[in-house]
């Protein structure tokens, strides 16, 4: 199955070319997740193989704002900077735009605005495709519901799915081959002296890109059969966590999910690893201060930085540690 499929089937019923405003505007979060997407089921739609559950950061994300333009080609600029058309994110985004253009041979200015740490391994391509459906949904008049959106955004990116939603986000991996029952939902859960703290430790680019690493992973990791075992459990566990506010239990779970998923890379061939030795060394510093009774954690995603986990009554003494840590707010 196609993504011009899918595409195709949600819209069925719907009047597709109803309205076209002047331009359209939209602002999607960026999500950190607590329990991983890693790994598909179809690497066309985006289908996961598991279940998936994340924080989004409310101030953290992506504005992107379409109008149309009278030229041959899309145009997309970035924090002001017009991209080159062969550009890999370009080449990304126009696909993905030839998914809505049918016969219209309409060509549009996306104009996006990243206001993420650039070196924190924050998805930029979870709140770029969000935002970008939610730009069309307001462009066109699409009327699609936040659960449809979540299933647009996922054909362009997988964790894109889970930033059509603030808070905690669930995204569920689904059964169906056309993927309609794998969409992203809000859980009814808040926690506003819950906090996450951004460790950035390299500037590198990475090796590999995530969606090549996963792929990898699921094809060459004997020790992938476990992740879907592990991602069960931790789901559960992770909301009960919320359910009760036991930070200790959510923090340890999401920490140890991590740490799971890492290890399916490692047992990749060839392997990948996203530890760099400023990653091992702030990670014993986490295990060391929770020895000495902080309560203190961390997630890593596909690049070398951590996310801290922590509650707000802490927040000066983590930064007294770790003075580089940029710390984001997640509720009001
Ligand atoms: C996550 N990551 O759950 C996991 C943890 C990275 C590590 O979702 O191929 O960019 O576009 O579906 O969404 C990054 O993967 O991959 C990711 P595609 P995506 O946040």
């Amino acid at each position: 199955m196609k993504k011009s499929d899918v595409v195709q089937a949600l819209f069925a019923n719907k009047n597709q070319k109803a309205t076209r405003r002047e331009s359209g505007l939209a602002f999607a979060p960026t999500n950190i997740a607590l329990c991983k997407y890693w790994g598909k089921r179809d690497t066309e739609l985006n289908l996961p193989n598991t279940s998936s559950l994340s924080i989004s950061l409310p101030d953290k994300g992506a504005l992107t704002k379409l109008t149309f333009i009278d030229e041959t080609q899309d145009k997309v600029v970035l924090n002001d900077k017009p991209l080159a058309a062969d550009s890999a994110f370009v080449k990304r985004l126009v696909q993905f735009l030839d998914l809505f253009r049918n016969e219209e041979n309409w060509k549009l200015n996306v104009n996006i605005t990243m206001n993420i740490p650039v070196a924190a391994g924050l998805a930029s391509s979870a709140c770029g495709f969000a935002s970008l459906v939610s730009a069309l949904n307001d462009l066109f008049a699409w009327q699609l519901s936040t659960k449809e959106l979540s299933i647009l955004a996922r054909l362009g990116s997988g964790s894109a799915s889970r930033s059509l939603w603030m808070g905690f986000v669930e995204w569920h991996a689904g059964l169906q081959r056309d993927g309609m029952d794998s969409f992203a939902e809000p859980l009814p859960f808040t926690w506003p002296e819950l906090k996450i703290g951004i460790l950035p430790l390299s500037t590198k680019e990475k090796s590999i890109s995530s969606r090549e690493a996963m792929q990898r992973t699921v094809n060459t990791s004997l020790l992938y059969a476990n992740w879907p075992k592990k991602v069960l459990q931790d789901t559960v566990i992770i909301k009960q966590a919320l359910q009760v506010k036991n930070f200790s239990l959510l923090g340890g779970t999401a920490e140890s999910n991590a740490l799971t998923m890492h290890a399916t890379m490692l047992a990749s061939w060839p392997p990948v690893c996203y530890f760099l030795p400023e990653t091992i060394a702030a990670m014993q510093q986490v295990w060391a201060l929770r020895q000495e009774g902080l309560d203190l954690f961390f997630t890593q995603d596909a690049g070398p930085n951590l996310k801290l986990l922590y509650l707000s009554d802490i927040e000066k003494e983590v930064k007294k540690y770790f003075p580089s840590l940029e710390t984001i707010k997640l509720f009001d």
